[in-house]
């Protein structure tokens, strides 16, 4: 399998962004991966293919070799645990940042603070790196909710232009760290597959000007 190379992206607003710096990578899906069904799709370039998975699942494939590369955002990485993945270039795109949002004015109380996230590592480290103790409540989506209805004091999530915390009645409070999307590469791949890899890097990086 030395002579294929498979990208693992997700569906969405990274799709959106990475098919353009794919193209001119010289990269050119032969269907439209936003509106196919398949899960695996071919490109002009022999051998070389993008699979279309959710975006938690794209650090996985390429972590087990499933995927050569793929292209995550920095807070699904963040919140990944694994080690067997290269991070070689930031492409800039899908960029937000990971806050921390309540409802304004709202105090600390007594006891220790509730925080809803789906973001349950990267915001248990956040807080205890400063030596603040607080209780973590795992949701899955709509984490704007939570301070609304008095599930959690705090809510750690992704914000670009603040309009749904601002629709929610809730406001950014501490930035935990600004997010964009990174090309992952499997470890054995990055050795194995040099000799396509190498070139998919450097024309990359050419695109988007590191
Ligand atoms: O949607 P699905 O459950 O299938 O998966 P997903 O939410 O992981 O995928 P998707 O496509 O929504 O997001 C994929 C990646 O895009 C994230 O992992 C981030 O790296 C990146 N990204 C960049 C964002 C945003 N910007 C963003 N604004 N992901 C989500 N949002 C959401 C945010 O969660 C909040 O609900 O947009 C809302 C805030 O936007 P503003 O503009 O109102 O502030
Ligand atoms: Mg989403």
């Amino acid at each position: 399998m030395t002579d294929t190379f498979t990208i693992a992206i997700s569906k969405g607003r990274i799709l959106k962004e990475s098919l353009p710096l794919l193209e001119r990578a010289r990269i050119i899906p032969r269907e439209d991966p936003e509106t196919s069904r398949k899960l695996v799709i071919t490109t002009n370039q022999p051998g070389v293919r993008l699979i279309i998975i959710r975006a938690t699942d794209v650090p996985t494939y390429v972590e087990y070799g499933a995927a050569d590369a793929g292209i995550a955002g920095k807070d699904v990485l963040m919140e990944y645990n694994g080690d067997g993945l290269y991070e070689p270039l930031d492409l800039n795109i899908a960029r937000c940042r990971l806050m921390l949002a309540g409802v304004p004015g709202s105090q600390n109380g007594d006891g220790r603070l509730r925080v809803a996230t789906k973001y349950v590592n990267t915001t248990l480290k956040y807080f205890s790196d400063q030596g603040r103790q607080v209780e973590i409540i795992k949701l899955y989506g709509s984490m704007e909710l939570a301070p609304v209805l008095g599930l959690a004091d705090r809510i750690v999530d992704l914000v670009d232009s603040g309009n749904t915390l601002k629709a929610n009645g809730l406001v950014p409070l501490e930035k935990i760290a600004d997010i964009s999307s990174r090309l992952i590469v499997n470890k054995a791949a990055m050795k194995m597959k040099h000799a396509i890899i190498k070139p998919f890097i450097k024309r990359l990086a050419e695109v988007v000007g590191k």
